[in-house]
């Protein structure tokens, strides 16, 4: 069935239930962007759009789009279990390596620091279910808009090296990354993952340095898995061991969450959702706009600069295209590459708006594989809410 079929499938299938509202089951639209920061702010953040605060769930808002890099400060968070560590001993901390290894091993932060080669890699790290508000029905999850993602650098070692100096033996095959909130909570599902030997290459870091500083407690401190390119739920936080097996050990976290269906479109519909599913891996193209925000007055025959960035999984964004008139037509916005392939790439757009009224700003970034985002009401729906990457959209007024 096409994506267009199945969704008139699904609209008439469901149009009795919804018939006190206006949504349609099974489309996406913009996700919501008129959250405000909270009065609050968490201790080494300044106030961001607060979810919860048990566990602390904080978004970036869209302003933070305009730059290339995101302040730690700035920077979004996102916990799974309630009861996070309070206190961290940074002299006895270790991340210890065991399993299908010749030599357990439990490294010290300063030996980490002193005795393995010290890389950078300037990386996105977004959450699956970012932008998840643009999904009709919504599914359960975190109502994001667009602000559960950033860009830093990140400092550390490279995770090759640690299980070089442990030595992989011959049946190892899987690795499984354990945060350190289960040693506090050892009874509820701890937050592991799990990724297979294959899929690691040498960008993949343990860091512990984001922006040239401590990582800030709620982004991990004091160790935390540097996945560039990968939506960021294998992103480890506070990690404390790495534990290498033969077999997929089949966790929750991996078995019910991040996975979308293993189909073309990896789309379904609320009614019937898709087996099998696959886990969530490479980051889709995307681009959010930074400046202007929507609702802004804007001043007729001004010089308006629409600012914004793009990214994808490492391939490299070939250009950012923004439209004024509804997608019609599209111009080349100038781009800024600075950080690398897996960063995020910053465009600009000038533009004099000529006449007086409404105006939406579209922006469209294509990959260097030619893959490019989708108008939002073509994106397939899933029932986690993951990988939405619609073209992004921001109306002002001109006065
Ligand atoms: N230990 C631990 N690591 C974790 C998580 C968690 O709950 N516990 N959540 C993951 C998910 S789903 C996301 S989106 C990112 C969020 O990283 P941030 O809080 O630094 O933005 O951390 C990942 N790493
Ligand atoms: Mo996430």
């Amino acid at each position: 069935m096409k994506r267009r079929e199945f969704l008139k499938t699904s609209i008439a299938a469901s149009a009795a239930i919804l018939s006190t509202t206006t949504l349609s089951a099974g489309e996406t639209r913009q996700p919501i962007d008129n959250r405000k920061v909270s009065d609050m702010a968490f201790p080494q953040k300044r106030p961001l759009i607060t979810y919860s605060d048990r566990p602390p769930l904080l978004e970036s808002p869209r302003s933070t789009f305009a730059r290339g890099i995101t302040q730690n400060d700035e920077f979004f968070v996102r916990w799974h279990l309630p009861d996070i560590p309070t206190h961290i001993d940074t002299d006895s901390y270790t991340i210890k390596i065991d399993g299908l290894v010749e030599q357990d091993l439990e490294i010290s932060l300063k030996e980490l620091k002193n005795d393995f080669e010290q890389v950078e890699v300037t990386a996105v790290l977004q959450c699956g279910g970012n932008s998840r508000s643009a999904f009709t029905p919504i599914p359960g999850g975190i109502q994001w808009g667009s602000g559960a993602m950033g860009c830093a650098k990140w400092k550390g070692v490279r995770l090759s090296d640690l299980l070089n100096r442990a030595g992989l033996k011959k049946d190892a095959h899987w690795i499984g990354f354990n945060g350190l909130e289960k040693a506090a909570y050892y009874k509820t599902p701890n937050f592991v993952r799990e990724l297979e030997l294959t899929e690691l290459d040498d960008h993949v870091i343990v860091a512990y340095q984001m922006n040239g500083e401590d990582l800030p407690y709620l982004n991990g401190f004091p160790l935390r898995l540097v996945l560039p390119g990968y939506y960021s739920d294998s992103w480890v936080k506070m990690l404390s061991n790495i534990t290498v097996t033969d077999k997929y050990k089949s966790l929750f976290f991996m078995d019910m969450a991040y996975r979308v269906p293993d189909n073309k479109c990896e789309c379904e519909t609320p009614e019937h959702h898709f087996k099998p599913t696959k886990p969530i891996t490479n980051m889709n193209v995307k681009s959010v706009i930074g400046y202007p925000e929507n609702g802004m007055k804007v001043y007729h025959n001004s010089h308006v600069v629409v600012r914004g960035v793009a990214f994808d999984d490492g391939h490299g964004i070939r250009e950012v295209l923004v439209s004024v008139d509804g997608g019609k037509t599209w111009d080349k916005a100038e781009l800024k590459q600075e950080n690398g392939r897996y960063a995020y790439t910053e465009f600009r757009y000038a533009y004099k708006p000529a006449d007086y009224g409404k105006v939406t700003f579209m922006t469209k970034a294509v990959n260097r594989l030619g893959d490019e985002q989708p108008f939002a009401k073509d994106i397939g729906w899933n029932h986690g809410g993951y990988k939405y990457n619609g073209i992004d959209e921001v109306t002002v007024e001109v006065v």
